[in-house]
């Protein structure tokens, strides 16, 4: 389930992403995690194959305000330690970290150290939950993003609601950000948004902003559920000029000359964003000007797009009496099943998309094997003859699904 939108993704823009604004986007698994003191360890399907995160933490009982080195081993599809990673936006590992209410936000840098894996030292300000993704490319990869849920003890804070914005523009020390999609925030469509700097004091277009890892702005996207991440990067302004929505929005460009009109440009930062799915959103848009890095968050309710379309089993023909599960983006659906002990047990996989690592469904205790071909019905018998739970899964191990047997 991870995969899928990353994948997808990756295949549509991976050009983009080296050439304009860039996005990570990453579908987190349902797989809850593990309490604080357990290793956590995540595997990811890139394009050029898996790659696991495991993530220790030290001391393995996190306490709020103290310091915890948290450590990253990335291993690929053979097992071996990836000590190399790409070096992407002047660093090889970004970490960002979200409490579970979205109020905190930390961009942290783990480094590589002597036994390969990388680390960071933090202090969790509280208790409670707390998210963590780890965005790295290894060599001859596209760009990975792992996520780990850890609970924090210590005094735990009231949980801050999460409200939209009335209105997009908010004033942080001494910026104020207008914040300006280019048409209502809905889901499955690749938006265009400009963020217009001013001096909160003189109101002034900032003219001013540093380059922060290689970029004017980095914007870090979270779902309310925390299940969706995106990661994106303003494009330059030539390309905002070349881009087709920008022509609507972003006035200030001289049509004619193709070069910025006047000083105001270097305080409009633009960027690509697709929300995976309807949601709340916070968007949290980190600027840097006399050597200070500045979170704006900005939270938005996402509306579904007509892009994001149910699967459509209007033509598939379930054979009578079975039990229909449908292999997509989303993973298995239903993803659990309970049955009567005794009543024969027919399943029907269907398959309904390629862009998932569901080419296969497999019931280890069964040893049962079948491929999934897409738009097709594949039926398997189960026994039921005794109580118990079969889990299946797809071949990868990462889609996963459970027959209960009563
Ligand atoms: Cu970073």
């Amino acid at each position: 389930m991870k995969a899928k939108l990353f994948l997808s993704l990756f295949l549509i823009s991976s050009f983009l992403f080296f050439v304009i604004g860039c996005q990570t986007e990453n579908k987190i698994s349902q797989n809850t995690i593990s309490p604080a003191n357990a290793e956590n360890t995540k595997s990811i399907l890139t394009e050029k194959g898996v790659f696991n995160a495991e993530l220790k933490t030290a001391p393995q009982e996190i306490k709020a305000g103290e310091k915890t080195d948290l450590s990253f081993y990335i291993k690929d599809s053979s097992g071996e330690l990836v000590k190399d990673l790409q070096i992407v936006h002047e660093k090889p590992m970004h970490l960002l970290i979200v409490s579970d209410d979205l109020d905190e936000f930390y961009h942290e840098h783990p480094t590589l150290q002597p036994d390969g894996s990388y680390k960071v030292s933090f202090a969790f300000p509280n208790g409670g939950g707390y998210q963590l993704y780890s965005d790295f490319t290894p060599f001859d990869s596209t760009q990975v993003v792992h996520d780990f849920s850890l609970n924090v003890s210590g005094n735990i804070r009231a949980a801050k609601p999460l409200i939209t914005d009335a209105k997009l523009e908010k004033t942080i020390e001494n910026l104020r950000v207008e914040m300006k999609p280019d048409g209502d925030f809905v889901s499955g469509k690749e938006m265009m948004i400009s963020f217009s700097v001013f001096d909160a004091a003189t109101n002034q277009p900032v003219t001013d902003l540093e380059n922060y890892l290689g970029e004017k702005a980095h914007f870090v996207v979270v779902s309310q559920d925390r299940q969706e991440f995106v990661h994106a990067h303003p494009m330059s302004n030539d390309n905002v000029k070349n881009d087709a929505h920008a022509h609507d929005t972003n006035s200030a460009h001289d049509d004619k000359t193709g070069k910025m009109a006047n000083p105001s440009d270097e305080s409009i930062v633009s960027a690509h964003i697709n929300f995976p799915k309807a949601a709340v959103y916070r968007i949290w848009a980190q600027f840097k000007r006399g050597g200070k890095v500045i979170t704006v968050p900005f939270t938005i309710d996402v509306k579904q797009g007509q892009e994001e379309k149910a699967v459509d089993l209007s033509n598939v023909k379930i054979p009578e009496g079975a039990f229909k599960i449908v292999v997509s983006r989303g993973g298995f659906t239903p993803q659990e099943v309970s049955f009567k002990k005794g009543q024969p047990l027919k399943l029907a996989f269907y398959r309904a998309d390629e862009v998932n690592c569901g080419s296969e469904v497999i019931f280890k205790d069964l040893n049962i094997n079948k491929k999934l071909p897409v738009g097709e019905v594949v039926t398997i018998d189960v026994p039921t003859d005794k109580a118990g739970e079969f889990s299946f899964a797809c071949g990868m191990d990462m889609l996963k699904g459970k027959i209960i047997v009563q």
